[in-house]
């Protein structure tokens, strides 16, 4: 099943911080393609640095949460604490979307509830997948058009 997952990082050294995190997926899952790094400005949260955010999509058979517990494990080797909601972090890893899987509780929401609105999301996984659609908002091309600059 195709799952497209989020890096984002903005303390430490953000490229290394990506490049281990994308060593570490490798390991446990079958990584297809990863976007570009991206260099963007903070959204939300306390005054922080740029984040270094890129997309990648893999293929995996296990059930959602383990593919999240994966995620967090990925977090965990990279250091991250956990602080403040949306504060700076070495490395923060999100599940987009997951093959055409719903869910709305609170450990675990597919698709992603803020995606279609994150340009730091979208315009690396445009990059890799040109045609790629957000099963909640639709064709993820579209949805960045119509997003503020
Ligand atoms: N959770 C629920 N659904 C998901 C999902 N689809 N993927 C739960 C990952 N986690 C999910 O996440 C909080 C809880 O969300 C987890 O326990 C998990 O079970 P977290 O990673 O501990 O905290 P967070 O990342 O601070 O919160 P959140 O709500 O995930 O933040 P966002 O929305 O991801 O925003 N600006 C730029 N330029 N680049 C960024 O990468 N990132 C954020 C974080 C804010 N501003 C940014 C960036
Ligand atoms: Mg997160």
């Amino acid at each position: 099943m195709k799952a497209v997952i989020s890096l984002g990082a903005n303390l430490g050294n953000p490229k290394e911080n990506l490049d281990i995190a994308i060593t570490l997926l490798r390991e446990a899952t079958d990584v297809q393609s990863v976007s570009s790094y991206i260099t963007t400005d903070p959204v939300g949260g306390p005054e922080q640095p740029k984040y270094l955010n890129a997309v990648c999509i893999i293929d995996s058979n296990l059930p959602a949460i383990d593919l999240l517990a994966v995620l967090h494990g990925i977090e965990k080797t990279l250091g991250r604490e956990r602080i403040e909601r949306w504060g700076p972090r070495t490395i923060d890893l999100d599940l987009i979307q997951y093959a055409d899987l719903i869910s709305k509780a609170d450990e675990l929401t597919l698709p992603h509830p803020r995606a279609h609105e994150r340009r730091f999301v979208l315009e690396p996984w445009l990059e890799i997948e040109p045609d790629a659609i957000l099963l909640t908002h639709g064709k993820i091309k579209d949805l960045l058009e119509h997003l503020p600059a």
